[in-house]
């Protein structure tokens, strides 16, 4: 499975009374990634959401720790898709310091449209999906 990755330098303001990085940033590094990958891969996707056309909506996310990381750590983020499902799109997530896994997680993320009655589902919009098909296939 091809791997998005994004290299993050751990701050000092991600860090608590410990010294080491607070739980929920490791969220927030998901969300910078998927971030990132629409950004790279599907830049059309971003401008629907900004514009409200399209909501992507978390409808879960999970995490597990394994290490510590620390201020000033290069964290690299790999980001793989899980699965896509009907109108929810899976990934899974790898957090790495110097080649070693420190936490691993993974997110479910729903395609929906507003309307006057509230969200309704929609198909993954193809840009999306031609994208997440260049992930599906075994690195080159
Ligand atoms: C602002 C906002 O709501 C952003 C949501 C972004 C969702 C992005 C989903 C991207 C999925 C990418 C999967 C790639 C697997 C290799």
């Amino acid at each position: 499975m091809r791997e998005y990755l994004l290299r993050h330098r751990v701050t000092f303001d991600e860090t608590n009374v410990v010294g080491n990085v607070y739980f929920a940033h490791y969220l927030h590094w998901q969300g910078h990634c998927r971030e990132a990958f629409l950004a790279d891969h599907a830049p059309g996707v971003l401008a629907d959401v900004r514009s409200g056309d399209l909501a992507l909506a978390t409808v879960s996310c999970e995490m597990e720790y394994f290490a510590e990381c620390f201020a000033l750590d290069e964290v690299e983020v790999a980001m793989t898709l899980r699965r896509v499902r009907g109108n929810q799109v899976e990934m899974s997530y790898e957090f790495r310091r110097d080649g070693r896994m420190v936490a691993r997680g993974g997110q479910v993320v729903s395609c929906l449209r507003r309307t006057a009655n509230g969200v309704v589902p929609v198909r993954v919009p193809d840009e999306l999906s031609l994208a997440l098909a260049q992930f599906e296939a075994k690195a080159a």
